[in-house]
């Protein structure tokens, strides 16, 4: 029997269990990458575990998401951060040096490795053919500590592409595709290949595109093959030696294939507020446009810009537009401005930022209110950018290029545009802006807003607690903490944090909390879903919460929970959900005992005296992680 590639990586890595769907399996990580935002947590982890230097063959700090310093905070966090990665062995990239993900592909992934970083969209390094994925912090900090990465191994889908993408569409149109045929929860517990003619058709930054928004998907992550393409871009970069070829052999075995015939794609466009809410861009064109923004992990390269430059020269950005354009990395910037296309951009009148997150995390260009904007990015959560009632659009670089100049959504069949879209510049490469770990010991500089996280405590036997929430489905990390360019200064404060807790949805929340001594927050379907910020576990952890019981769970969110110490439990009947309420006095006896060898739970409801059935799906190491009150204290092999 053959192998996938995901099986063949992951059969060099596999340091414990087996190959079998659904069963859990620990790998070993080659490389990790931490981005600030999510940082400090990570480097405040390895200090508490007591580390010397990191295990990993490389580890790289960036600094690219809180980029605005309008106070002390987030400068303290980027020397704490820079101070940290000495001290432990850990490449650093400075703040304006780009999104850690373009980053990444462009300087470090490497074809067949392994990668998990501190951010849900790690698996953009899939398009060079390296099993990266997303994780929270606690799970970072312990690969680069040397521990394995513990996963469900996945089903493995074959996403068979055929034929060749038109002027009109983009690698963009790919991934939206998929997210209108199988929706934000399709891709849960799943690994996404990509096969078929249609692949090499494909260039290296142009297959990131869609596994980096696999994560819109909840998928574990996604590969793209390793084959000629991937070796001249890795050429481009100067980085031959790097290559090595990946593919799927003939007789491999998928759980299941879905089709795309490219040629036939049509340009698409998701609608606020999700970005599985796709629809054809002829559906929505003449929509007024108000702001246009081209940029993120997802839509930053070169050749996406250059294709903007091109759609922009010699025209205007629209009187009613505010056009903003924020380039992946230095690397883009630098070559775009080589050569010539950052004067097209400059001409129409763009906006252009420095090289980061930016608005795609709420730092800054927050829309009108009411407005409509149209962005190349991933996620279009509501209130994310910024503007509570505002409406945000997700499309490809060329649509939002035309929306720009149009002032208002254009379907790009309709008029007329000249592109040149060969990849084949060169680049400029320039690593002066990483900081390479010296052997000197210098200590780590820790400003006032950097503050303990908590930690939880060894699992007593009866848990009382009351429902302090009850939500919907598709809950996602940025109801749970909310980031604006207002809260990410406090990522590494989780007490102040912990005050915005789930504040777009119920802004007495956090308030109730602290006149509960235990709280159990209940959810609908795929609870958590979105980015891997552990702050969604820990801020939760510090209001006392102890268990989340909800109809299902998205990944990262789910071992959060567990590496945090709070129970994650799913209902056996989902339709137990109708009959819990606010405030209900729910009592877990004999929990221990359940945790540690049941796979279920009867709760009691006192307050409408009821039996609630929940399961336990838990690994023995979630287990043990849960008795221990955490992954910290498992870690250290606390006493129970
Ligand atoms: C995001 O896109 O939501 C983020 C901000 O990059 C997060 C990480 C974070 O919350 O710091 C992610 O995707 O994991
Ligand atoms: Fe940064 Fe946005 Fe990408 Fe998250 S999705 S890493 S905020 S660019």
């Amino acid at each position: 029997m053959g192998y996938t590639m995901a099986e063949k990586i992951i059969k060099n890595h596999l340091r414990y269990g087996e190959l079998k769907r659904g069963s859990e399996i620990g790998i070993e990580i080659d490389q990790t990458l931490t981005q600030d935002s999510t940082g400090t947590m990570v480097y405040l982890q390895l200090e508490a575990l007591n580390i010397d230097k990191v295990k990993t063959k490389l580890s790289v700090a960036y600094v690219d998401h809180n980029m605005l310093q309008q106070g002390f905070e987030n400068a303290d966090d980027h020397l704490f951060i820079k101070t940290a990665a000495n001290r432990f062995g850990v490449v650093y990239s400075k703040p304006g040096n780009g999104i850690c993900h373009q980053v990444h592909l462009e300087r470090f992934a490497k074809p067949g490795e392994t990668l998990i970083g501190s951010d849900s969209h790690t698996p953009t390094a899939g398009g060079m053919g390296m099993l990266a994925m997303g994780a929270g912090g606690f799970d970072v900090s312990s690969a680069m500590a040397g521990g394995l990465y513990y996963i469900t191994m996945p089903k493995i889908v074959n996403i068979k592409l055929t034929g060749k993408l038109n002027k009109y569409t983009s690698s963009k149109d790919i991934i939206l595709e998929l997210l209108r045929r199988l929706t934000v929860k399709g891709g849960v517990g799943k690994i996404f290949e990509y096969t078929g003619d249609g692949v090499k058709t494909l260039s290296v930054p142009e297959r990131a595109t869609i596994t980096n928004m696999g994560a819109e998907l909840g998928l574990t992550t996604s590969l793209f093959p390793s084959d000629d393409v991937t070796l001249e871009f890795l050429k481009k970069q100067n980085r031959e030696d790097d290559y090595t070829p990946l593919f799927p052999d003939d007789d491999a075995i998928y759980d299941e294939t879905i089709e795309i015939d490219l040629s036939e794609l049509e340009p698409l466009i998701a609608l606020p507020h999700s970005p599985d809410n796709v629809v054809k861009v002829s559906d929505v064109a003449g929509l007024k446009v108000d702001q246009v923004v081209i940029g993120s992990c997802t839509n930053s390269s070169y050749s996406d810009l250059k294709l903007v430059a091109n759609i922009l020269k010699d025209k205007k950005a629209n009187d009613d537009v505010s056009l903003v354009i924020s380039p992946g990395s230095r690397q883009v910037l630098m070559s775009l401005s080589n050569n010539g296309y950052l004067t097209d951009i400059i001409k129409s009148g763009a906006r252009i930022l420095e090289c980061g997150c930016g608005p795609c995390i709420g730092m800054g260009q927050a829309p009108q209110t009411g407005g409509v904007s149209i962005r190349t990015f991933n996620r279009n959560f509501k209130g994310r950018c910024g503007t509570q009632d505002s409406y945000v659009y997700l499309t490809s670089p060329l649509v939002a290029a035309l929306a720009a100049i149009y002032g208002k959504i254009v379907d790009p069949r309709e008029v007329e545009f000249d592109i040149d879209i060969s990849t084949y510049d060169d680049f400029i490469l320039d690593d002066s802006m990483f900081i390479y770990p010296s052997n000197e010991k210098k200590e780590i500089v820790k400003g006032p807003n950097i503050k303990p996280f908590p930690i939880g405590k060894e699992l007593e036997n009866t848990i009382n607690g009351n429902v302090l929430l009850k939500v919907e489905d598709n809950i996602t990390t940025d109801h749970i903490v909310p980031s604006t360019a207002k809260l990410l200064p406090f990522r590494s404060n989780i007490p102040e944090l912990s005050n915005y807790c789930f504040n777009a949805i119920d802004k007495d929340f956090a308030s109730r909390c602290k006149s509960y001594k235990n709280g159990i927050i209940v959810g609908g379907q795929n609870y958590g879903q979105g980015s891997s910020r552990e702050h969604a576990a820990l801020v939760p952890l510090y209001l006392g919460i102890r268990a989340v019981l909800v109809k299902s769970f998205a990944r990262i969110h789910r071992a959060n929970l567990i590496n945090a110490g709070i129970i994650p439990l799913t209902f056996e009947d989902e339709k137990d959900y109708e009959n819990i309420g606010l405030y209900d006095e729910l009592i877990f006896d004999d929990i221990v005992e359940a945790i540690k060898d049941k796979d279920y739970i009867d709760i009691n409801n006192k307050t409408k005296s009821t039996i609630i059935r929940a399961k336990i799906e838990l690994s023995n190491r979630e287990r043990e992680i849960i008795l221990y009150g955490g992954l910290l204290n498992y870690a250290k092999g606390a006493k129970r």
